[in-house]
């Protein structure tokens, strides 16, 4: 048995209810060894690892680990809001009654720890004095190292974050129990995983993954589920898969802030990480606040909707990162910068990563490269064609690596929201960009987010779903009464935000290819949205919104050809009278959705009508 009282005694820790709740687990789990972690550990637990063979060095300062090869994606399937109140159940909350799932875990977690070492990570999830600080306090136990080096890049990590709460009892208490990798079923009906927030006892239970968001719970399980469904039971934030950058006006000195949600692997980190197109990069710079996570709430002192990003890394998809699409990416995971990468290809003898996209064509010469699964590229069939690294592999590195993150990105109260963004893959209907001057129209825009699901979740790569604000697989609570919280929290503001829907998606019928090149030329698009709220251009009114005309988009350098941009800038009337029958059903699955949105549907769907 673990002697916990030595190790939290080591580590200081002082807050009683913390201290109860790692001897609870560290008995329950049958932990051997107990160790309270801070950030301040990494060298050494870095050295730990690489001794242990967990990861491997990727060249000076960076490291590389591959997980087991039936873990490596979220499962949405298996992921639960739990809690002791039925209305809590909604559409995509995967809801189940608390009674039921506690004692489940808890019986999947019993001696599951034997002979590992629980490693006790109190973390905050927002900048420290956040009028939102509250909310933001943890205590994650995991079984797995590489998860404790992920935590210390994604968060803030420090026993400091828990000794001194307001109120000492009120941190989430998040428990990751790894399980027997090999022998969970992951994917089949005997599947054993089970990814659990018991939401209204702001307590996590996930067992069976090492992998991302099943177990860096700071990140996914807590700064989105959980974080979603405090903002909604104190009445006071919202919490959103979305991204939040700054723009820079180094011709009129001012920065408009935007945040915006893509689902799962659609683009957030790119934009956050995006360096202006060469022929606008005199004049305007884009800054990093936050890639995946916003909270939400409204100054009441000067009535701005504020943003602010809880998160303290990036965990961002490797497919597709070079030079041209995403050199600010680059330089964040560049040596000496502590990245840890994870089932990306590994050449063992020059210990160099790839990944599909990294360059045009893998390694020539493929001595020592190693696929994401760790089998020799050389032995592979000629007829072997399947990507060297996994479509959702990952780097994760911290946020002092990025160069473009803001100056001020750790202001406690985050930064004023200028617009709110929404956008996904979709290959067809959906323009470059189109404006919506109403508020609740750019709610329902939101909640009728429809794009094709990615890698980033298991099995469900391609389809075409709708995905409320990026929000279905982290949504904690009923989806009628989400839009009435997002109109409350918005109506809050005295001065709202301009919302706009987003594609960079939309693809050719016959060949496939992307309309619109995307990443760095997606700047053009946001500014002509910054431009129209402060009156600059004027647009083209459609049934869907304003869409900017040729000309009001700067389109100097851009590779597109005439025919695509028209398409782009344009909309299909009859595809959308398809989607508007769509989302009429869509609407239709949610209880209790407030009469603004349905309003506002019946609005878009009458023009979509007569366009
Ligand atoms: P999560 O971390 O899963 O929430 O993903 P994310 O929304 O941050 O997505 P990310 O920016 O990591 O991009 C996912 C994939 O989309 C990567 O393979 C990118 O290369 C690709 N991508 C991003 N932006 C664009 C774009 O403008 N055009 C095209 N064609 N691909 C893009
Ligand atoms: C996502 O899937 O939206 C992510 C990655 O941001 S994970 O942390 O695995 O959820
Ligand atoms: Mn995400």
């Amino acid at each position: 048995m673990a002697d916990v009282e030595a190790a939290l005694d080591e580590a200081g820790l002082k807050n009683p209810h913390v201290r109860e709740y790692v001897r609870h687990w560290a008995e329950h789990t049958g932990a051997e060894r107990v160790e309270v972690v801070s950030a301040s550990d990494d060298a050494r637990l870095i050295e730990e690892s690489l001794a242990a063979g967990e990861i491997f060095p990727a060249g000076e300062g960076r490291y590389y680990s591959r997980s087991y090869h039936k873990d490596t994606a979220r499962s949405e399937e298996r992921t639960i809001v739990a809690t002791s109140n039925p209305d809590d159940a909604g559409v995509y909350n995967n809801w189940r009654h608390s009674d039921e799932m506690k004692p489940l875990l808890t019986e999947r977690m019993r001696g599951k720890s034997a002979g590992k070492t629980m490693y006790v990570i109190p973390y905050l999830m927002a900048p420290p004095g956040s009028p939102l600080e509250k909310y933001a306090a943890g205590v994650e136990l995991t079984d797995h190292r590489t998860v404790v080096l992920h935590m210390i890049r994604m968060a803030r990590v420090g026993v400091e974050h828990i000794d001194n709460l307001a109120e000492p009892e009120s941190f989430v208490r998040a428990v990751h129990v790894t399980g027997d990798l090999e022998h969970l079923g992951q994917g089949t009906p005997d599947d054993q995983r089970y990814f659990v927030t018991v939401a209204d006892e702001r307590l996590i239970l996930h067992f069976g993954s090492s992998y991302g968001g099943n177990a860096l719970l700071g990140k996914i399980a807590h700064g989105l589920r959980q974080a979603c469904y405090d903002g909604w039971a104190s009445g006071e934030f919202l919490a959103e898969q979305f991204m939040l950058i700054g723009i820079e006006d180094r011709e009129t000195g001012k920065t408009h802030h935007i945040c915006g949600g893509f689902p799962s692997a659609s683009g957030k980190t790119n934009l956050a990480m995006m360096l202006a197109p060469d022929v606008l990069g005199e004049r305007y710079h884009v800054t990093f606040y936050g890639d995946d996570i916003a909270w939400l709430w409204v100054d009441p002192d000067d009535g701005r909707l504020y943003g602010l990003n809880p998160e303290y890394g990036v965990f961002g998809v490797a497919k597709d990162t070079n030079a041209s699409t995403n050199p600010v990416a680059l330089d964040s995971i560049e040596e000496g910068t502590g990245t840890l990468f994870t089932n990306v290809a590994y050449n063992t003898e020059t210990q160099e990563v790839w990944w599909e996209g990294k360059t045009p064509h893998p390694p020539a010469d493929v001595t020592g490269w190693h696929d994401w699964m760790g089998n020799e590229i050389a032995d592979r069939s000629s007829r072997d064609d399947s990507p060297w690294a996994h479509p959702n592999s990952r780097f994760t590195t911290t946020l002092a690596n990025v160069p473009n993150v803001a100056g001020d990105f750790e202001d406690p109260k985050g930064v004023p929201i200028d617009a709110v963004i929404f956008g996904g893959r979709t290959r067809d209907r959906e323009p470059l960009i189109r404006a919506i001057h109403d508020v609740a129209e750019g709610v329902y825009d939101g909640l009728t987010l429809g794009a094709e699901a990615t890698f980033a979740t298991e099995g469900i790569e391609g389809q075409l779903r709708y995905d409320p604000m990026s929000m279905r697989p982290f949504m904690a609570y009923p989806e009628g009464a989400y839009a009435a919280h997002w109109l409350k929290i918005i109506g809050q503001a005295t001065e709202q935000p301009i919302f706009a829907h987003v594609n960079w998606f939309q693809r050719d019928p016959d060949d496939g290819h992307f309309l619109w090149p995307g990443y760095r030329d997606n700047l053009r698009p946001l500014l002509w949205l910054l431009q129209l709220k402060n009156g600059e251009v004027e647009g083209r009114e459609t049934s869907v919104g304003i869409l900017p005309t040729e000309d009001e988009l700067n389109l100097d350098d851009v590779q597109v050809s005439a025919g695509d941009l028209e398409k782009i800038l344009s909309i299909d009337a009859d595809r959308w009278r398809q989607e508007i029958a769509n989302r009429e059903e869509h609407l239709d699955l949610f209880d209790g959705m407030p009469e603004e949105i349905r309003e506002a549907h019946r609005r878009v769907a009458t023009a979509v009508e007569d366009e």
